[in-house]
């Protein structure tokens, strides 16, 4: 037997030995385990408002938001059916509450950011206080958070959930508890956080008990209006248009711990330079119009559409009119790491 052969059935023998023992040769798996570049195993993809809203509507007919808990329809990467995520760490959907509709109380472990899509002045109530909400307010829902909706307007209400389920599902830290009332006691006005910790100020004595924004609804109208401002002095990025990061004005960090959030304004007829980063990142489209190519995929997109870009994919985005994009990644998680990493078109690593 020739040598070269007699050394793969000594090899194949032993790992076969020792994988009784539950064990297994590195050397056969290493270039598996530590790659030179990320290989995202989910893919690019996008949805279109248009063409769901009809099957968003029809749930609304089919069970109430009380029975389902929430009403959402589960956006699922097509590389990863049947695992209620959009990209390894994160899930996100689109949620339906009818004019007239209750979520109820309830908290978990899990984050959950909203980003309001459609509808005029229905509620969230996040641990005491509610706030109304309006197309493009980014609402944030601490951990262990106590929240219920409601829709006391005459619109239906849509808006994209965020959460960080995948990641407390690998940490094995998922707890749940229902309040067993439809709506929870509240113990401040409406406006409270804004007013107190998002106007500039911040009470004298203020310590921090979260690690989450004490901000909890960042209005539309105000993020607006500040890329309106800002935008007449065009200095615009390469790679990102005008892109702003919402933040927690206490430390000065993302809002939320788990998802880092953003906000990016691209001027008609804007075409970014390819750019990608490691955290796979979820784009919602508030206003216009235009197109972005992930990899090697092209996706034009219109206003309140989904899409999602995997990790170390190159990104360039195209504006046919002025576009707002919101977008959020579990970049804050891996900048705590010291995982992050970004490369633009035009630079090496
Ligand atoms: C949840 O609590 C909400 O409060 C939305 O609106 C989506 C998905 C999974 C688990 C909890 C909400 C959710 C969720």
């Amino acid at each position: 037997m020739p040598n070269k052969v007699k050394r793969f059935q000594e090899r194949e023998d032993f790992y076969s030995r020792i994988s009784t023992q539950n064990m297994t040769p590195l050397w056969e798996v290493l270039d598996n385990l530590v790659l030179n570049q990320p290989e995202d195993s989910c893919v690019p993809a996008h949805w279109k408002y248009e063409e769901l809203r009809p099957a968003l509507m029809e749930s609304g007919q089919l069970i109430t938001a009380k029975e389902a808990e929430r009403r959402v329809l589960v956006l699922e990467n097509p590389a990863k059916r049947g695992k209620s995520r959009i990209t390894n760490s994160l899930y996100a959907g689109y949620q339906l509450i009818l004019p007239g509709e209750i979520a109820p109380a309830h908290r978990h472990s899990q984050s959950a950011l909203r980003f309001v899509i459609e509808g005029n002045g229905a509620f969230t109530a996040v641990e005491g206080e509610k706030t109304l909400m309006q197309p493009g307010d980014f609402v944030v829902t601490p951990s262990w958070n106590w929240h219920d909706h409601g829709n006391q307007s005459d619109a239906p209400m849509v808006w994209v959930d965020g959460l960080d389920i995948p990641l407390v599902e690998f940490f094995n830290t998922s707890f749940k508890e229902n309040l067993g009332e439809d709506a929870q006691m509240l113990s401040r006005p409406a406006g409270d956080a804004l007013a107190r910790y998002g106007s500039g100020l911040l009470p004298v004595d203020y310590e921090s008990r979260s690690l989450n924004s004490p901000v909890f609804n960042y209005p539309y109208a105000r993020t607006r209006e500040a890329l309106e401002i800002m935008r007449k002095t065009e200095e615009w990025d390469s790679c990102h248009g005008l892109k702003m990061r919402y933040v927690n004005p206490v430390d000065g960090g993302f809002a939320m711990p788990t998802m880092a959030t953003f906000v990016q304004l691209l001027p008609k007829t804007f075409k970014s330079i390819p750019y990608r980063s490691t955290d796979a990142t979820v784009f919602v489209v508030v206003e216009g119009s235009g197109s972005t190519l992930i990899g090697e995929e092209n996706f034009h997109w219109n206003a309140h559409d989904v899409f999602v870009a995997p990790s170390w994919n190159w990104i360039s985005h195209r504006a046919e009119e002025d576009a707002v994009l919101f977008s959020f990644s579990d970049r804050v998680i891996q900048e705590k790491l010291g995982l992050w990493r970004e490369q633009r078109g035009n630079e090496s690593i």
